[in-house]
Parts: C-alpha cells; structure tokens; sequence
C-alpha cells in the first residue's frame, strides 16, 4: 500500500476517505515532518497538504522518496513549486470546483458593505429599529463602475455575476482577454481610476505581493471598496487600513488577510470593513469536491495514471 502524509486540519470524514484510500499518517503540522521515523519517512511517496506554515525544500530534504504534493486548495502560494521541480516532485490543485463559491462569497461582500448589512442587522436586533425607525440610508449597487484585477477562472465568475447586476466592467491582467465588451486596463492604476469597486481575484505568490499598492488604492478615491478573496498579500495591507482609517478609502470587504487567522487589530475597529474568516471555499458542496480532487490526483499519480490538476 501507498504511504501517504496527510498535513493539516482534516475533517473526520476527509481524514477517513484518505485512510480508506492510502496508508495515511496524519500530521497536524509542517514541522512534525522532522520527528517522524526515518524508516517511515523513507516510505512516504506522497503529500495530502493542507497546511498553512509552508511546504518547501526544508520539509521535502525529510521525504527522500516523495513524488507529490496535492495541495487542497486552487492557491499553492505555500508550497515552493521551484524546489519541488527542482526534487522532480509534482504539485497538484483543486482549481475550478470552487470557483462558484469564492465568486459568491465576493459577491456577498461587495452587498454587504455597500449595503451595510451587518449594521443594519444590529440596527434591528438591538431593537433600535422597533424604537428610532428605519435604518440610514446606504448605497446603491446595481449598475456600478466595478473593476476586476485578475481575470482568471474565479475573477471571471465574479465578473458574470456583476454583469447580471448591470454593472459596468473593466479589469486588468497580464493581457486583454476575450470578453463580452469589459473594458482592458494595461496599468491597474487607471483601472483603478475608472471604477468605484475592486474586486481582487489574483493568484498569491511572490509575484503578486502587495500588487494592489499605495498608488492603486489612491487612485481609488474615497469613494472607492476594495473585495478580496485572494491572499492577503496581493494587496499592501498597511496602506488599505491607512486608508480606511483615514477615509481616503469608503470600504472594503474581506476575505483573505496576511497573516491569517491573527489578522491586524485595526481592521476590529473599522465598521465599513466586512471581515470573513477566509471561508470562501467553505461550503460543505464545494469542500467535499476539493477532498475528493485532491485524493484523485493522488490515486492517479501513485496508479502511474495521468494527473486531473498538475501545476508543475
Ligand atoms: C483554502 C483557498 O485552500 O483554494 C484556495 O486557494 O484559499 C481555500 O480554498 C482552504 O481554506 C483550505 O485550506
């Protein structure tokens, strides 16, 4: 039988269709890698990652005979592909099966904020509503200048969604993408100057850190939100919650932040800031496809059959 790591917080049935597949030994942590016997150590051929700590060339010197990494998730900023590539160990994702649910969640981020939903659900539970009347007004969503950066599977699913919300699109990537009349933004500072709304969907990774800069929040406006649903990292934290704080910037709606779960205390202070528990996948649906992708990908490597999600 196949031995196989399982890295990180399982459910118990995730934890048992792995045991049932592979001979699995489950590990909380990255770092306890290093205390497993040397002869064990030896035997394991593959990696079901779904830690948070980081998978690189450190933690594979432990794994002499390792061959895959299936990360669960589609984001694998935490797992060094160059020394994985570098060892010929193969990574794998779970891209597309929750694209759905992280465009969802976006979504009901962006009418959150705009539409002070939380607020407003305090407003009629601590009676206030019953007692002073109709909550304040807020802000009109349908039909905004919203802007897409990173136009990829899950930025795609978003923008759909937008346009049944007769929104007017424009986005950046790396290059202009067939689309049906979104407006193309080479530079996301003026993509950021055209619209009211950003809606970061960019992979993580070194290349992407703090793309959405100083400059591009700046050029946003005081009107302007920011959505994510990335990595924390694609946007310089420090200069959003500058921003916030100093209402240079109306809002944002949060999925994903550096530093997860001890995410910056500025953001507890901030009432226009929607915060989410980085639960975009989250949904029962969507987190049993992801389970199930990443264990086919390992019977398919470990049966010598074709991989259904390489990244390198
Ligand atoms: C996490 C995600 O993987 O897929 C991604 O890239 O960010 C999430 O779906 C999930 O939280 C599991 O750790």
């Amino acid at each position: 039988m196949t031995k196989v790591l399982a890295i990180g917080a399982y459910t118990e049935e995730e934890g048992a269709a792995l045991a049932a597949a592979f001979e699995c030994h489950p590990l909380a942590e990255e770092r306890e890698i290093a205390n497993l016997p040397h002869p064990l150590r030896a035997e394991i051929t593959g990696v079901a990652y779904k830690g948070h700590q980081g998978f690189g060339a450190a933690e594979m010197a432990h794994l002499p005979n390792l061959r895959l990494v299936a990360n669960y998730g589609v984001g694998y900023d935490s797992i060094d592909i160059e020394a994985a590539s570098a060892r010929g160990i193969t990574v794998t994702n779970t891209p597309d099966v929750l694209n759905d649910d992280v465009a969802d969640l976006a979504i009901a981020l962006w009418l959150m904020q705009g539409r002070e939903m939380e607020q407003a659900s305090a407003w009629a539970r601590s009676g206030r509503w019953a007692q002073e009347g109709e909550y304040r007004r807020n802000r009109k969503l349908s039909g905004a200048r919203v802007g897409i950066v990173g136009l990829g599977r899950i930025g795609r699913e978003i923008a759909d969604r937008l346009a049944a919300f007769k929104c007017e699109l424009h986005y950046h990537a790396r290059s202009e993408k067939e689309t049906p009349g979104w407006r193309y933004h080479a530079d996301p500072v003026a993509l950021a100057e055209a619209v009211d709304v950003l809606f970061i969907a960019l992979v993580g990774g070194p290349a992407t850190e703090g793309y959405v800069s100083k400059e591009v929040i700046a050029a946003l406006g005081p009107r302007g939100v920011i959505i994510n649903i990335s990595r924390g990292s694609t946007i310089d934290e420090a200069a959003m919650l500058d921003a916030l704080e100093a209402g240079e910037l109306a809002g944002a709606g949060l999925d994903v932040f550096l530093n997860e779960p001890q995410i910056d205390p500025r953001f507890y202070a901030l009432p226009n800031v929607v915060i989410q528990p980085h639960q975009g996948s989250g949904s029962v649906e969507t987190r049993a496809a992801m389970a199930r992708l990443q264990r086919d990908n390992l019977a398919a490597h470990l049966s010598g059959a074709a991989l259904l999600t390489p990244v390198n």
